[in-house]
């Protein structure tokens, strides 16, 4: 609890020029609703993101533009709490004592894992077997009762989970035990990609096309969205088999606010022309505002940096507390 609000937290990597249509609907406008209800953690989750080789200077311009894309989202600084990964060490610190009650063979299930270490075969470091440790770190310095992701975060929460028990088992209550908090896949928790509805939309699809970045130009969306691979049967509807569609529906959905049998109805009888024109027009609509915000945003810089310095102060403060307190529960002497 943080002033008497169960806590929430989450992060997302700043590993793209920007955050997918799949990152907001999936996550960040999920958190944009539970901003007055909890007591709100977000990071930039820039240690997961040196798993992979980055370029230094693209790194430190992507951070600061994913802190700009999260208040353009709708998250209000006054009211969440945001900070830079990097910033708190103690994220370091408590991996480190948290690999120690992690096994090897629990990390080695992990689909992240076994999905990029073969995308990135030449490079398969310690970093990225040991990244969900990082994360459970992340997680329960915070102590946070909740932590809203995308369905393919799931297995890492579990692990987290797994390893709080462990560690209250042997110590006491030191941790809060995490629930996670994924919207049903019609409300957006699984976006898939444009040219292959099969696996989800990822800001590392080596095809441009398969994926809406949210600074893309209006003109780049609706033309996305109308190559967008459907079917060949031409009927707007919503059943298991038509997966373009479905996806196309599920984006029509969210960005409307619309049902999705509301969507369904209103593309009676048209055609998948008319459709993907729709659904064009209505995700430009709605990331336009974000858009104006972002633009905005980053021409202050010294307001975005006085977000995350004040950000991490904070959470210096709250992360410091349980780190000190495992420290103790094991046996250091500080
Ligand atoms: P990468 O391609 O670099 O692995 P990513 O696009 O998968 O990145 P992450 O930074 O790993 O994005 O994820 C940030 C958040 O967005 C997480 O909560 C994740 O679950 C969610 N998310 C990512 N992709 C989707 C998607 N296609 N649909 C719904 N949610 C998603
Ligand atoms: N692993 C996540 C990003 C992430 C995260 C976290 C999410 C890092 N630490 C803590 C929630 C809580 C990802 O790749 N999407």
């Amino acid at each position: 609890m943080i002033n008497d609000k169960k806590v929430i937290l989450s992060g997302i990597q700043p590993s793209g020029d920007s955050l997918t249509l799949g990152n907001y609907m999936g996550a960040l406008k999920n958190w944009v609703k539970l901003q007055d209800e909890y007591s709100c953690v977000y990071m930039i989750a820039n240690m997961h993101t040196i798993t992979l080789r980055q370029e230094p200077a693209k790194l430190r311009a992507r951070t600061l533009s994913l802190l700009a894309q999260y208040i353009a989202a709708g998250l209000d600084p006054e009211k969440n709490v945001f900070f830079i990964q990097s910033q708190v060490s103690a994220h370091a610190e408590l991996a480190w004592i948290l690999n120690c009650y992690t096994q090897m063979g629990e990390l080695s299930r992990m689909t992240q894992f076994k999905d990029k270490s073969q995308k990135h075969a030449d490079n398969i470091n310690a970093g990225l077997f040991d990244y969900p440790v990082l994360m459970a770190a992340d997680i329960l310095l915070y102590q946070a009762d909740m932590v809203p992701v995308g369905k393919d975060q799931k297995q890492h929460i579990e692990l987290t989970r797994d390893i709080a028990q462990r560690f209250n088992g042997i110590y006491g209550d030191v941790f809060t035990i995490p629930d996670p908090y994924i919207a049903p896949p019609s409300a957006g928790s699984n976006i898939m990609g444009l040219q292959d509805p099969t696996s989800k939309m990822s800001k590392s699809d080596p095809n441009p096309n398969g994926c809406i970045y949210i600074l893309d130009p209006p003109e780049v969306i609706i033309r996305k969205i109308k190559r967008a691979v459907t079917d060949s049967e031409a009927e707007v509807a919503y059943r298991e088999g038509k997966d373009g569609v479905n996806n196309l529906l599920t984006i029509y959905s969210v960005a409307t606010g619309k049902s999705i049998d509301e969507a369904v109805a209103e593309f009676v009888g048209k055609g998948y022309g008319d459709f993907k024109a729709a659904v064009g027009e209505a995700t430009a609509e709605c990331l336009r505002p974000i858009q104006e915000k972002y633009n905005d945003l980053m021409k202050n810089k010294d307001y975005l940096e006085s977000v995350y310095r004040s950000g991490g102060d904070t959470a210096r403060r709250i992360a410091g507390r349980t780190l000190a307190k495992v420290q103790k529960k094991v046996g250091f002497i500080l």
